[in-house]
């Protein structure tokens, strides 16, 4: 007889994770218990689990299908994933069956856990976003995957050298990983490269030929992603690039064995490496066939699903498929469904467009100049020829439309332009995404504004529907639940557990922001939090940290615009101020700095020597010892964030203004219960205006007085240096010797960028005003209890920012996909 799908689901019970462990142990690792080492350990435990989200991911696949639901395709070039096995066992529910099981087998589940390398497979918050994204569709039980690039590489171990950034390799597929199941049948075959050619017949309209082409194998490597409760398994679909074999066949056959070898690693070299930039704009060849080799996957593989389920019926596709682009780098779908639709299904342009069109939703992640990409029309010829075919033609159509609308008016034609045709002709993929999209949405209300006003303010104009907000959020289970666990159990016997669902209910915390209780408990986690936190400096930087001490961190990607420069001279005027003027800050500080510069950015690698410079002088002077410490933390990373965000007093949020266009860090923090400086920028204001302005410490501009200052060219930082003395003494000290520890002149260049070449981030007009804001939060933390009611304030104020909210918006507002529960839940 068969056994019911419930009868054949593994238990999460202690003796039924035993008896994986042992099994996995032995039929899976070939060894015995004893014998295992660490590494084994990791894996064994994690087959374990595996086993557990496979049963679920066929379940809920089976609910899907038989629901015939509409499924939300997330496409995205970067998945900042972290680790995964706390994480599922905390979703499964099944934590502490397994860590009893394994302290049975005499092993502790947390050093275990620590094994496991990061799925480092993301720059920074666009990556990571698209992974609480994840969880929050998981946990919402609706049909959403994701679809990505199995980098071999993920983002490259920062080393700090001297001060110095050093890159090493990331091979974090080295030992595999338990997490993907590997799909060899349904690989696909793409090609690249190649000519068109135009056959004579009339009536095959835009039926033109792709010949001579190359073929690449992309090879699925599904990810389950478990949902909190256990319900729903939805699964990240991440493709390897592989060569095909008869290609290279071919080639061997004609006697050249060594050159058949080398296409074949040329092929497999697209999926090598997640490219280490988060905007310099690289225009590389490998990065354009990156992303067309997801496009081209995805695209296939959401067409060949939507085929099996719905015979002959592609007229209705965008009634059942939702694709979301995240940011412009998997643009080229437009092109790729306009070409699946017209070249494999022979439908007419028309038809094909309203699909296309009905089907696509684009989010734009940044509004910095040099991170908007541009292809040069001579690499997409030689790439993807058929798809600048479909793009020149898409663009004329688009152009007659705009022309219809505003007649005789050449100059806004150029403005909209999918192509440009001044200097190198190049396709702007913001713009093909608008016009290919039914949605455009920035991650921010600030932002979305000046999506709107200032990016594409023709766009807005012309089809004002489209354009929307759908602020960002972050998963509270990774980084409240989890992060956090002696936080979530204090939320949870206070006010129950339903804030893992809906973060909302947070809220009900806020009658406990002044109990004395309440507070003490709140104070000792954090306490013990930052206690954890300084044995990792310790271990990692061999610098003895003050658990009491105000823990003030600066954590993200270091950019000139995120301005850890300006956390800089603030410390360098606090230092200043006590060694020259013996001023002593009001409370003893922590400053702590972690975070990646791409390789290739000059600016950003000298800020992280500098970091280092100013901790050097600053941890080595006994004078300012019992005050101050200053520490660079390498090789930031998601589960280095997740020790370091609970331990944080204050959180460091000084983009300026107008430049982040979110920001999730900020979220994270704020929900453990850091009080954040910042400025008007990004979410910021949106936590502002929810923990409120008593609970925050906001200075400098806002982004209309920059925005104004820019247009009328009235910002002079001279004036501001002249002005100032505690300014004019940091720009000289950086001027000096005084923090070139080693290479003389080592900072000129930052004065010279500041003082001579126009300060282009605002660092001295928002110097004052963040000093005095500092000083503020220094006096305010010495007011314990009301430090601490705000910190709690600051808990249960933060439920807007779970990506709970967010994806419902996204579904409701964009997707219009549905939650398919399982019976009886
Ligand atoms: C651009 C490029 C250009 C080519 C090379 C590779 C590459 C990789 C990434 C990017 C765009 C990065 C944009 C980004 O990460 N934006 C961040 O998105 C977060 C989530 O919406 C948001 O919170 C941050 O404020 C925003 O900076």
């Amino acid at each position: 007889m068969m056994m019911s799908e419930k009868e054949m689901m593994l238990e999460n019970t202690v003796s039924a994770y035993e008896n994986s462990l042992l099994n996995h142990c032995r039929y899976s690792m070939g060894e015995e218990w004893q014998q295992l080492s660490k590494r084994d350990l990791f894996q064994t435990a994690a087959l374990a689990v595996r086993d557990r989200l496979i049963d679920r991911l066929i379940e809920t696949e089976e609910r899907y299908r038989q629901s015939d639901a509409k499924r939300l395709y997330y496409l995205s070039m970067e998945f900042l994933m972290g680790r995964t096995l706390g994480n599922s066992l905390i979703n499964l529910n099944a934590y502490d069956a397994c860590k009893d099981a394994l302290m049975k087998l005499g092993v502790d589940l947390e050093e275990v856990r620590e094994i496991e390398p990061d799925a480092a497979l993301g720059n920074g918050g666009l990556g990571r976003l698209a992974a609480c994204f994840l969880d929050s569709l998981a946990t919402l039980d609706m049909p959403g995957f994701g679809y990505g690039i199995n980098y071999e590489y993920g983002l490259f171990k920062q080393l700090i050298k001297n001060g110095y950034q050093k890159e090493e390799p990331d091979h974090w597929l080295a030992y595999g990983t338990p997490w993907q199941i590997r799909r060899p049948d349904e690989t696909l075959r793409i090609h690249v490269y190649g000519r068109i050619e135009t056959p004579k017949s009339k009536d095959f309209e835009y039926g033109h030929l792709w010949v001579d082409t190359k073929e690449i194998l992309g090879v699925p490597y599904d990810m389950p992603i478990v949902g909190y409760g256990g319900r729903t398994v939805n699964c990240l679909r991440l493709y390897s690039a592989r060569s095909s074999q008869e290609f290279d066949m071919e080639i061997f056959n004609n006697g050249d064995y060594v050159k058949a070898v080398e296409q074949k690693m040329t092929s497999e070299t697209i999926s090598k490496v997640l490219y280490p930039s988060d905007s310099v704009k690289s225009g590389r060849e490998l990065r354009l066939k990156q992303e067309y080799f997801l496009v081209a996957c995805a695209v296939r593989d959401i067409v060949r699903r939507y085929e099996r389920d719905h015979k002959n019926a592609l007229s209705k596709f965008a009634s059942k498929v939702a694709i979301q682009l995240n940011d412009t780098h998997p643009a080229l779908a437009i092109a790729e469904l306009m070409r699946v639709l017209i070249d494999d299904k022979d439908l007419p342009w028309e038809e094909a467009w309203e699909i296309t069109h009905d089907t696509f939703a684009y989010t734009n992640h940044t509004l910095l100049a040099e991170a908007l990409e541009k292809w040069p029309v001579s690499l997409l010829e030689l790439v993807v020829p058929r798809h600048l075919q479909i793009i020149k033609e898409i663009n004329r159509r688009f152009l007659e439309q705009v022309a219809r609308v505003f007649p005789d008016d050449p100059e806004r034609l150029k403005r909209m332009t999918i192509i440009t045709e001044d200097g190198e002709s190049q396709v702007r993929m913001a713009h093909l995404s608008i016009v290919g999209s039914h949605s455009v949405n920035g991650v921010s209300e600030l932002h979305s504004e000046l999506v709107k006003k200032s990016l594409v303010p023709d766009f807005h104009e012309l089809t004002p529907e489209k354009f929307n907000n759908k602020t960002n959020g972050v998963t509270q289970r990774r980084w409240l639940l989890k992060a956090n666990p002696a936080l979530a159990e204090l939320i949870t016997e206070t006010i129950g557990d339903r804030w893992i669902t809906e973060l909302e209910e947070l809220h009900m915390l806020e009658p406990y922001a002044e109990a004395g209780q309440f507070q003490q408990e709140f104070r000792s986690i954090k306490r013990d939090n930052k206690l954890r936190l300084a044995k990792v400096i310790l271990d990692t930087n061999d610098v003895v940290v003050d658990p009491d001490s105000i823990f003030d961190v600066h954590i993200k990607r270091i950019h000139e615009y995120k301005r850890q420069s300006l956390n800089c001279m603030r410390i360098i005027h606090e230092y200043l101020s006590l060694v020259e003027d013996n001023q002593q800050p009001v409370a003893p500080r922590t400053y702590i700095f972690a975070g990646k510069a791409a390789p290739g950015y000059w600016a950003a690698k000298q800020i992280i020597k500098m970091i280092n410079n100013v901790a050097q002088i600053i941890n080595n002077d006994p004078r300012a010892n019992e005050f101050m410490k200053v520490v660079f933390i390498p090789d930031y990373k998601v589960s280095l964030a997740e020790k370091i965000i609970p331990a944080a007093d204050i959180s460091e949020q000084v983009s300026t203004a107008g430049m982040e266009a979110s920001g999730t860090g900020n979220m994270k923090f704020a929900m453990n219960g850091a009080l954040t400086m910042g400025t008007l920028d990004g979410a910021n204001i949106e936590i502002c205006e929810e923990v409120g302005e008593e609970n925050i410490f906001i200075f400098g501009l806002k982004a209309a007085e920059i925005e104004k200052m820019k247009r009328e060219k009235s910002y002079n930082p001279w004036e501001y240096y002249y002005h100032d003395g505690r300014i004019k003494r940091v720009m000289d000290a950086l001027n000096s010797k005084s923090f070139c520890t080693d290479e003389n002149e080592r900072f000129v260049w930052f004065y010279e960028a500041v003082l001579n070449a126009g300060d282009t981030y605002f660092l001295l007009a928002d110097l004052a005003s963040y000093i005095e804001a500092q000083e503020r939060a220094g006096a305010a933390y010495l007011q314990t209890d009301d430090w601490t009611g705000k910190a709690i304030l600051n808990v249960a104020r933060t439920g807007k920012f779970s990506s709970d909210r967010t994806i419902l918006e996204y579904a409701k507002e964009i997707w219009n996909i549905k939650r398919y529960m399982r019976n009886g839940h």
